[in-house]
């Protein structure tokens, strides 16, 4: 066996060199972020209007931000939701938050009421960033709110005269700096692991030191030129582990430009990446997807600038990837894989001319180790065989809030996260994923649980009975589908059962389609037989 895997203990060890991380008990990642050098002038820059803010502005800005917090009451162990779509100020809120010691939760901004307010009970929310059309519906819940200003820019009077604006004008210090241990937690992101419904993962300081320490000591020293030459198109969304880990925490660390972006649309991505002469572009399948075959007037040629585009959080289909690596030669792509629960640490691929692999989600990450378990017997399986991928480094969760039994169940005794994927490393140590035994749904990248659905689609009082699973989509990569068992003599339809979970979910994870059946497979524990239920539904397609 090659020197990377250790037989005896079924481990296999990261091919690149480890990284030592700081020791010390004491340290926060805002800290750690602002120590580091680089030659970085532009940080965060406004895709629509061109306005930017400079690294030099950056830690200012976060410290008065924080103190303005602190100001209001928000203290350490706090818990400060981001509701938020993409803006430059998205990364200066999460920091300040974490500068004081408090915890912050995000959340997608087209969240249905009761999703936030499931989300805002779970993990006792004090005070909320949301944008306008949010405010009402976060009153309701009885939380503060600070209304971020949707254009943003600085010197309009639109923002002068906002609550935020204030925040962030203060130019405050702050009045008591806490001390943050690194075993401290800096953010509770929702995830449902493995099975059941969506739950709190709970990312420390540590978590996420160890993330900036792979971008500062590892990530930098892949490329030939500086990391403050970089321009990363932020199109993928920060409240999401693998925007954050990027945009929020990582290049920021480097010195890159980051170019943000609200929202995704094709035509105006390839106008972004034209206008800022973007090199570095971190996106889903689907986006990878549109590049190649929806966006006007996007030859081979064109994206010049255009260096590196890497694709994760979803399988790549081998057709896209044929299609993208004909049609942008000057163009690396490489895939990444990573989890919420991971901190967005796992896998990356490092594409040379010569050395190609793109179907491959890369090598283990530097401090990383892993296990490919043999599902059928619990056994440690050696390269070239497809089995359970585990997980074990710095960047693994502390746990799933207030839930012992699901941290027990994905981590276990020996560190060991469960990932709920199959994969298998090939002879040179790279990885391959297979397939997913997990419960989730990835809908263009994003995570919908399938528990989820069926809480809510079980409370409509003509349904006895209800499953969700996924069925594959060429645009989305999954959407979810429902089987659904009606009340005797009832008449209920699909179209019905599409808008009642509509109404009571965020728009990316309504059903599209819904099969009534009799039956739904069950355990004798009651408990859903998901490969069954995948079953079905081949037969019913
Ligand atoms: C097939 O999706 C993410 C994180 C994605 C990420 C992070 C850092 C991508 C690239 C990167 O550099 O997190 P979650 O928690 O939403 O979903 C995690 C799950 C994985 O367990 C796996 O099933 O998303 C799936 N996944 C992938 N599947 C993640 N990356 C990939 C991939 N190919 N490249």
């Amino acid at each position: 066996y090659p020197k990377w895997y250790s037989a005896k203990r079924g481990i296999y060890h990261s091919k690149h060199p480890s990284i030592e991380l700081p020791t010390h008990t004491y340290l926060d990642v805002v800290s750690f972020i602002f120590s580091h050098q680089h030659t970085g002038i532009s940080a965060l820059i406004d895709s629509s209007s061109g306005y930017s803010l400079s690294y030099a502005e950056l830690f200012p800005l976060v410290k008065s931000m924080a103190s303005a917090l602190q100001s209001r009451g928000i203290s350490q162990g706090d818990v400060v939701l981001l509701l938020l779509p993409n803006s430059i100020y998205y990364p200066i809120i999460f920091l300040a938050v974490l500068y004081l010691g408090a915890i912050v939760t995000a959340m997608n901004p087209l969240s249905s009421v009761s999703e936030i307010k499931k989300q805002v009970t779970d993990c006792n929310v004090h005070l909320a960033f949301t944008v306008h059309q949010n405010v009402e519906n976060l009153k309701a819940l009885g939380i503060s709110i600070i209304t971020v200003p949707e254009n943003l820019v600085i010197d309009s009077k639109q923002v002068q005269f906002s609550d935020f604006y204030e925040l962030i004008s203060g130019n405050f210090d702050l009045v008591t700096k806490p001390v943050i241990r690194q075993q401290d937690t800096a953010a509770i992101l929702y995830s449902s692991g493995t099975t059941g419904a969506s739950k709190g993962a709970v990312l420390t300081h540590r978590n996420f030191i160890a993330v900036v320490e792979l971008f500062v000591k590892f990530e930098a020293s892949q490329y030939e030129y500086l990391s403050s030459e970089n321009v990363y198109l932020a199109v993928l969304p920060m409240f999401h582990i693998y925007g954050l880990s990027l945009f929020v925490l990582g290049l920021l660390s480097l010195g890159s430009s980051i170019v943000v972006m609200k929202k995704f649309e094709t035509n105006e991505m390839v106008r972004m990446i034209e206008r800022y002469r973007v090199t570095h572009l971190p996106v889903v399948p689907p986006i990878l997807m549109a590049l190649t075959k929806g966006a006007k007037g996007v030859r081979g040629d064109s994206l010049k600038s255009l260096k590196q585009v890497s694709s994760g959080a979803a399988p790549l289909n081998r057709k896209i990837i044929e299609n993208f690596v004909q049609a942008f030669q000057h163009v690396d792509l490489i895939q990444g894989y990573g989890m919420t629960e991971s901190t967005a640490v796992g896998t990356r691929g490092f594409n040379t001319k010569d050395y190609c692999k793109y179907s491959s989600i890369g090598l283990l990450a530097p401090n990383t180790q892993a296990k490919v378990i043999n599902w059928d017997n619990g056994s440690c399986l050696p390269p070239g065989h497809s089995g359970e991928l585990w997980l074990r480094g710095p960047a693994i969760m502390k746990e799933y809030m207030n839930n012992a039994e699901a941290t027990m169940s994905n981590i276990d005794s020996d560190g060991w996260l469960h990932t709920g994927d199959i994969v298998y490393f090939d002879q040179d140590g790279y990885l391959y994923i297979v397939d997913r035994i997990k419960e989730i749904i990835k809908y263009k990248g994003f995570q919908i649980s399938p528990a989820d659905l069926e809480a809510v689609l079980i409370c409509h009082p003509e349904i006895v009975d209800v499953a969700v699973t996924a069925a594959t989509d060429e645009e989305s990569g999954e959407i979810p589908v429902a089987f659904v068992v009606r009340r005797h003599g009832s008449s209920l339809t699909q179209d019905a059962v599409i808008d009642y979970l509509a109404q009571q979910v965020a728009p990316y994870k309504k059903v599209k389609k819904v099969f009534f059946t009799h039956s739904i497979p069950k355990s004798a524990a009651g408990k859903i037989l998901r490969r069954e239920l995948r079953k079905l539904l081949s037969s019913r397609l």
